[in-house]
């Protein structure tokens, strides 16, 4: 049963410990759990207490008269205003602990990026000189009216492609200010207010838009100015990276301020002095979801897993103390805890849990919470009992910000994307897809991650992921070079003269913002259209679960992609609401969503939509292994000619 939920052998050994020990965890409980195929399709509606209204069989409209595309856009709509407020209140909050940094009250926290505060302080108009605090409080001030603006335009909107600013401000959907988008969103799907499906729909996306361009982008690069911008790092993945004789200490949820700290915390001296005093060799961290991902790209931590592992991090019987903020937390992990040593800590003043142990994050005394939470991972350590930690694990590169993918495209000097543009138009690189997104307990955990990611690699698409997508396949090797023999041979060519893997892991979810930027950077070099929209670039999200999915998901359409989800569709209840993200989207934005749970078929309309690019922009057809033959291939023709007779300047055996 076991191999059924999920295709990871760690998961899967697991689950097995967990059946015996009478466990409950999201696989056994999404069996129980069937969905509701009425909720589920979109179709039922609970905006107020005339109903729920149901709008299945011979019930076309609800108490108030509401229609299914009505019903099932404002269910959209409401979905896609959680997941922008989720991604932009962690912007936000970045952007308060930088003007806490700059003010000299948060302890522990520095500037790390300096270069970074000045681009963008340009960027925003702000004298870019001076010293860096004073720069970085303008900075921060400046920021947050993103939020709260009720006229006029978020400011990151000016990084996008010329052509696609002038089609927001046309069809009136770029974004003024994040929490106005949202209001409205929220205002207009309440009982008896915006009615038309593809009306609603429009300040959707103008709502994501908000999101992408506004809250996400402005946690990416928040984080990166206190904390540094990401560059490659190796590390490995999977549970088999917690350690049996020293403290583990997992760190979940989204935002790194504290994670940061713990990081800090947990390399100081006295407390790694401690540790070996409780019979402990050290203090390992390890991280789940995106905390993960902020960490292993800043400082090479090992995520655990992604978000069908946290409840299996615990079920190893090795966390000491497992670390909770925001997001993605699912609530069963108290009762996991419950039935181990481990010490579940929220840490948010957002979020709380019944069973858990509250220990609110202050970024006045950052350093010392950070330090007290490790000390009381430590003390729990004595408190081990049976450890069941799967030996499995694997190495990965991670660390690909879009200013290291400029920069490796040609180094300080020569730093551009004309390496990768030209690889497209040539046909060596047949186009680019973002696998991003979640595990969803309803489908077997990263079989669609993986499935999707080996078919495009195979077919020489460029992935780059991020979230829970990228540490999926960091699990079995897809983030690591050694993946070449899955490689297509024109990508492989590439990335090998590179010196990158064929799948770029470049963050978070709300680093899918790094993403747009590089959409927008390919779009400036030139060979490849005038917009995102003519790039022969693909969405993808193929277990998708959270409505943070749905937001990232709508505002790369309304940046010009095709998008397409696996799992299910939230609103296949309505026609005339498929008809809107299908066919009026194409013609309006340019973009596209479409649910397609088939993975085959998901994909096969993947590359066909990176082909129909390509036809578009009349560039020659694709053809597979049209140039791996004069480069990878030969190489590895030359291997297997015996070492006595290899030349070092031909291909041909050396005659005897
Ligand atoms: Fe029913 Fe209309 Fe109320 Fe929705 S808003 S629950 S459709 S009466
Ligand atoms: S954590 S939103 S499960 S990607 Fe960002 Fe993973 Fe999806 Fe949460």
């Amino acid at each position: 049963m076991a191999e059924v939920r999920s295709k990871d052998p760690a998961a899967q050994e697991l689950l097995r410990v967990g059946q015996e020990r009478g466990l409950s965890t999201a696989f056994f409980r999404a069996e129980e759990i069937k969905p509701c195929p009425i909720g589920a399709s979109g179709a039922c509606c609970r905006m107020c207490a005339m109903g729920p209204c149901r709008l299945v069989g011979r019930t076309t409209a609800g108490v108030c008269g509401a229609t299914l595309g009505t019903v099932v856009a404002r269910n959209f709509a409401r979905m896609v205003a959680g997941g922008a407020s989720a991604h932009s209140d962690h912007g936000r909050s970045m952007v308060m602990t930088l003007l806490a940094a700059a003010r000299g009250g948060a302890q522990g926290y520095e500037i790390k990026d300096e270069a970074k505060l000045r681009v963008i302080a340009a960027e925003l108009g702000i004298e870019p000189s001076g010293p860096a605090k004073p720069l970085a409080e303008k900075v921060a001030l400046r920021l947050l009216e993103d939020f709260g603006r009720q006229a006029g335009e978020i400011a990151y909107l000016k990084r996008a492609p010329a052509r696609r600013q002038r089609l927001w401000r046309e069809l009136g959907i770029a974004p003024r200010g994040v929490d106005r988008e949202v209001v409205e969103l929220m205002h207009r799907t309440h009982t008896g207010v915006d009615q038309e499906a593809s009306h609603i729909l429009k300040q959707t996306m103008r709502t994501a838009l908000a999101d992408g361009w506004g809250g996400s982008m402005i946690g990416t690069d928040v984080s990166d100015i206190l904390f540094g911008t990401p560059g490659p790092v190796a590390s490995a993945t999977n549970l088999g990276v917690l350690k049996e004789d020293e403290v583990n200490i997992v760190i979940h949820g989204h935002e790194p301020t504290l994670a940061e700290m713990v990081v800090l915390a947990s390399q100081d001296p006295e407390l790694v002095a401690y540790a070996k005093e409780k019979g402990a060799k050290g203090i390992n961290l390890a991280g789940i979801c995106c905390t993960a991902n902020e960490v292993l790209m800043r400082h090479g931590v090992a995520p655990a897993g992604n978000f069908l592992h946290q409840e299996l991090a615990i079920m190893t019987g090795a966390v000491e103390a497992m670390l909770v903020d925001v997001q993605c937390i699912m609530e069963g992990l108290a009762t996991i805890a419950d039935s181990f040593h481990t010490l579940l800590i929220t840490t948010s003043p957002k979020a709380k849990i019944r069973g858990a142990t509250h220990i609110e994050f202050e970024e006045e005394h950052a350093y010392d919470i950070a330090k007290r939470i490790v000390r009381m991972a430590v003390d729990n350590f004595p408190n081990r009992r049976e450890v069941y930690i799967p030996q499995v694990q694997e190495g990965l590169i991670a660390g690909f910000s879009h200013e290291y993918v400029n920069y490796m495209q040609g180094g300080t000097f020569r730093a551009s994307f004309r390496p990768l543009n030209d690889a497209i138009m040539q046909g060596r690189i047949r186009g680019v897809a973002g696998v991003v997104g979640c595990n969803n307990a309803c489908v077997v955990q990263d079989f669609g991650i993986t499935k999707v990611i080996e078919d495009l690699i195979a077919n020489d698409v460029l992935v780059v992921a991020t979230g829970c997508a990228a540490i999926g396949g960091a699990k079995y090797g897809y983030l690591a070079p050694e993946i070449w023999d899955k490689v297509g041979d024109n990508l492989r060519e590439v990335c090998e003269a590179v010196g990158v893997p064929p799948v770029l892991h470049m963050g978070s979810c709300v680093d899918n913002s790094r993403i747009l930027t590089v959409l927008t950077q390919m779009v400036e070099e030139g060979g490849l259209g005038d917009d995102i929209s003519d790039l022969p670039v693909v969405g993808i999200c193929p277990e998708w679960m959270s409505e943070k999915a749905l937001s990232i998901g709508t505002y790369f359409v309304a940046s010009g992609l095709y998008v397409l989800f696996g799992v299910r569709s939230p609103v296949s209840a309505s026609e005339e609401v498929v008809e809107v993200m299908t066919e009026e989207w194409p013609k309006t934005v340019g973009g596209a969503l479409e649910f397609e749970p088939d993975y085959d078929r998901l994909i096969g309309k993947a590359l066909s939509q990176i082909d129909q690019k390509r036809d578009a922009l009349g560039l020659e057809e694709y053809r597979p292994g049209r140039y791996g033959a004069s480069g990878d291939r030969l190489f590895r023709e030359w291997l297997k000619i015996p070492p006595e007779k290899r030349s070092l300047y031909s291909r041909k055996p050396v005659e005897a």
